[in-house]
């Protein structure tokens, strides 16, 4: 009987979510085959951990998550060494990166096959596969190279949540006690990572889940997610729930009932939305929800050009007046609103380039005194290879190409990429760069983040008041003194690290 190792490399320096992604896949063999699991982001040397467990010789597959950013380093060098010292264990990669970088992941001639999207039903049939030397065109959601081809089996549809196996959260209890999954963040002392839906429904041209999901969203009911957490709550604690779902609001019904069944247990909760999806809730929903402990939503505002809304937001009907009334709105029911901001996309010249990225300096501005509580993250345009859409054809035709190798995906400057903080994109000058990160050091020095819970009273007073002048000026040039300020306390980026 083989066995298969699962892993989840560091995405994290601290902080350790539920490895969800791991979960949901293992939960599919769970009754089926052995299996163990290292998790990058509790381990200091799992490169020596995997090694040494896979040393018994007992296992054939060795399974791994990839989401695009650091964890690549660990998934990369790993799963090299594993095919150069064990070139009898089969890699298999799922997850957000090679999903959509299939091409690169499988050049590399270490990774087996890539599953693409959602590996519930696919996984065990092809362990079962490829463990009886069967082929594997007839099993759906994955990739694979023949004959120097790339092949690519069909989707399935979003499975039914609410009838897929529960999660092996007491296997996973054996393996690292679960408690030093619940981390103290800005929501709780105790904060469960929970993920209940699948897709979006909405097709923004910039976005990795477009790929994937095709304008496809299936959310678990309302009634299976409140059964998750409470058993969770109840077996190993937890009084916060951080919601991973791409998109958590699909369903204003859905909403009010998990609304009404949490709302006793006074957990506070968090998770991401679209402003017009939400904009269309009734007030009472609104009122529900932070009744029962909804106390700030992560939203996409990515604009405040109408005319750049519509070229990224296909389907959607986001304007820049509903950004601004919404804020105004959520003020009124104490939710904050966690508007992200996406500067920097490419214009048919340099001078308008520029210009996109004042304007939506000075829209930030009117949200922040629209709503002062209002928090803002920042990201500089980093292309996702959305074939066919309007804005990555922009896109290539301004020369922009991905790494060709995948070991190029862990250079520092790829790297920096990833975590959209530096865009290599060659519509973007230094000096846009430049305003792009000065205006957010200063705009986090004068309204730093709640979710830093680490920020003292005092630190945030003198930051705010060091800040002042040049947030009240629009002098955001050479913010040195606020740049180490933020070193020295260790700043935390909620749109690199999560709370
Ligand atoms: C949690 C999370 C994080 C956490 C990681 C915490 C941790 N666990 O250690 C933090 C906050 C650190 C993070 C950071 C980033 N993240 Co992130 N993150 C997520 C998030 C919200 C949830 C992931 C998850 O658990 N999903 C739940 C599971 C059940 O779903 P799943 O992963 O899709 O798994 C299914 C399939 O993909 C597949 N599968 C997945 N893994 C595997 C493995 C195997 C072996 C198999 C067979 C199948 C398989 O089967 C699963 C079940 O069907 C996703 C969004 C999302 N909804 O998934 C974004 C997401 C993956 N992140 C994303 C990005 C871009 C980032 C950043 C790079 C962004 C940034 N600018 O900072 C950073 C850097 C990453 C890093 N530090 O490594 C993007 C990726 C998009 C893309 N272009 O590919 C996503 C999709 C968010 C988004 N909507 O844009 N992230
Ligand atoms: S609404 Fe969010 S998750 Fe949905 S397609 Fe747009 S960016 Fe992606």
């Amino acid at each position: 009987m083989s066995k298969i190792l699962f892993f989840n490399p560091r995405s994290a320096n601290s902080k350790p979510r539920i490895p969800n992604s791991i979960l949901q896949v293992a939960a599919s063999i769970n009754n089926m085959y052995e299996w163990d699991f290292v998790d990058g982001n509790l381990e200091t040397n799992p490169q020596n951990k995997i090694l040494e467990t896979l040393n018994c010789g007992d296992y054939n597959f060795f399974a791994c998550s990839v989401m695009p950013g650091p964890q690549l380093k660990q998934a990369i060098v790993i799963s090299k060494q594993i095919h150069d010292q064990f070139p009898q264990i089969k890699i298999i990669w799922g997850g957000y990166f090679p999903s959509n970088q299939y091409k690169v992941v499988l050049d590399s001639g270490f990774i087996d096959v890539v599953v693409n999207g959602m590996g519930d039903k696919c996984f065990p049939e092809l362990i079962h596969a490829l463990q009886n030397k069967l082929p594997l065109t007839s099993i759906n959601n994955i990739i694979f190279k023949e004959n120097n081809q790339y092949i690519k089996t069909p989707k399935n549809e979003i499975f039914d949540l609410d009838k897929l196996p529960a999660f092996p959260y007491d296997k996973l209890n054996s393996i690292y006690p679960l408690k030093k999954y619940l981390g103290k963040t800005y929501l709780g002392t105790e904060t469960i990572a929970y993920h209940s839906s699948f897709g979006c429904p909405f097709t923004c041209s910039f976005c990795g889940i477009v790929p994937i999901y095709n304008a496809r969203w299936k959310g678990k009911s309302a009634q299976g997610i409140y059964d998750d957490i409470l058993y969770l709550k109840n077996n190993f604690g937890g009084n916060a729930i951080e919601f991973h779902d791409n998109n958590f609001f699909v369903s204003e019904r859905r909403t009010a009932e998990f609304s009404k069944l949490i709302s006793k247990h006074k957990m506070i909760w968090w998770g991401e939305g679209r402003i017009d999806t939400i904009d269309k809730y009734k007030d009472e929903t609104l009122a529900a929800m932070r009744e029962s402990g909804c106390k700030m939503i992560f939203f996409g505002a990515e604009t405040g050009n109408d005319e750049i809304l519509k070229q990224m937001d296909k389907g959607g009907t986001q304007t820049a007046e509903q950004i601004e009334k919404f804020a105004a709105r959520l003020k009124k029911f104490d939710i904050i609103p966690e508007y992200s901001f996406v500067l920097g996309l490419p214009a048919e010249t340099s001078q308008k380039v520029m210009q996109q990225i004042d304007n939506d300096i000075d829209f930030i501005k009117r949200i922040k005194r629209i709503n002062p509580t209002a928090e803002i993250i920042i990201y500089v345009y980093s292309p996702v290879p959305t074939e066919g859409s309007e804005l990555f054809e922009k896109v290539k035709s301004t020369g922009f190409n991905f790494p060709q190798k995948l070991e190029d995906w862990i250079s520092p400057e790829w790297e920096s990429f990833d975590l959209r903080k530096n865009p290599l994109t060659p519509w973007l000058t230094a000096e846009m760069v430049d305003k792009i990160k000065n205006f957010e050091t200063v705009l986090n020095g004068y309204y730093p983040t709640v979710s830093d819970i680490r920020l003292t009273p005092l630190r945030r007073k003198i930051i705010r008041s060091l800040s002042s002048l040049r947030y009240k000026l629009n002098w955001y040039r050479f913010p040195y003194e606020l740049k180490l300020l933020q070193k020295i306390w260790k700043y935390r980026q909620p749109e690199i690290q999560g709370f």
